[in-house]
């Protein structure tokens, strides 16, 4: 049995893919070669060959943005915003790439990563998309969040000149609340608020793990200067919201949420004025956020009957 070397020389396609060799013979593929690589390669060799196509393409922006506060457990939504040119001079061209996101150990993220495609991409004609992922804090305070995007050409003949605007980051530092255990009106079950007048008096419970909070907390650690209480939208997307009334919390075992019993640890009772709280006739829930004495954030809510 003797081995044989042959050659089998063809036209040069710029456009070609794939090779395909046939045994007519045999009915059978003897063999399939990607022809992808020695195109770039002539190209790269050859950027000026009327074949061959020079288009710069570039990640010109990605942006990441999401909500000041989040919860750890509770999924936050990051938006993530790309921008592509075709910086020429040959034009169009058809491009894809990826955005990827990640997130430290104190997150996960949700979906990782995204396939972008830019059809037709034209010099003047930057192409623009936003992608959304769902970010959930694992640990309270802040997590970091990392964004990355890429572009190359499709087509093997186009030769990209400039690499280092192919690929662009952004990071974002996210911040998450402890999840708490609010009771307005501890003792009472009605939960009434007079929105124009009054002192209204509430109790951030110390809890451990349990009506549903993922992690235990010490109401005693609040720092009182920090809190502020009103609806979920106002503390969770603005720095909105009442203080204190008295600038302190008082030390207290307080009423659990069921409004009868006490369960023997010192809880925070804390007060706020009815008319600061940015209550209207259709609000149903009152909320609270601050801060502990070692920075640790945290939020909780309570049903509420304005009236
Ligand atoms: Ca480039
Ligand atoms: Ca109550
Ligand atoms: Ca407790
Ligand atoms: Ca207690």
């Amino acid at each position: 049995m003797m081995d044989r070397t042959d050659t089998l020389t063809m036209p040069f396609d710029a456009d070609g893919a794939t090779l395909v060799v046939d045994d007519q013979q045999a009915g059978s593929t003897l063999t399939t070669v990607d022809l992808r690589p020695a195109v770039h390669d002539y190209c790269s060799d050859n950027p000026t060959a009327p074949e061959c196509l020079v288009a710069d393409l570039a990640v010109t922006t990605l942006t990441t943005s999401a909500p000041p506060l989040g919860l750890v457990g509770t999924a936050v939504t990051v938006t993530l915003a790309t921008t592509v040119a075709n910086l020429g001079p040959d034009t169009p061209v058809d491009a894809s790439g990826s955005i990827t996101a990640t997130g430290d150990s104190g997150l996960t993220v949700t979906p990782g990563s995204y396939a972008a495609r830019w059809p037709a991409l034209a010099t003047g004609s930057p192409q623009d998309r936003t992608d959304t992922v769902q970010a959930t804090c694992t640990k309270p305070g802040t997590s970091a969040f990392s964004a990355m995007a890429d572009i190359t050409p499709d087509a093997a003949k186009v030769i990209d000149p400039v690499a280092s605007n192919n690929q662009r980051t952004s990071t974002l530092t996210l911040t998450c609340a402890i999840p708490v255990q609010l009771n307005v009106r501890p003792g009472e079950t009605k939960n009434q608020v007079n929105v124009n007048s009054g002192v209204l008096p509430m109790a951030i419970l110390s809890t451990g793990a349990e009506y549903g909070l993922p992690l235990p907390f010490d109401a005693t650690t609040i720092d009182a200067g920090t809190l502020r209480f009103g609806t979920r939208d106002a503390l969770l997307t603005s720095s909105g919201g009442a203080p204190e009334a008295h600038g302190r919390i008082h030390p207290e075992d307080s009423y659990e949420p069921d409004d009868k019993t006490k369960d023997g640890d010192l809880d925070a009772v804390v007060h706020a004025r009815s008319d600061r709280l940015g209550l209207t006739p259709a609000t149903t829930e009152l909320c609270v956020r601050g801060l502990t004495t070692s920075g640790v954030p945290f939020f909780g809510c309570d049903h509420v009957v304005p009236r």
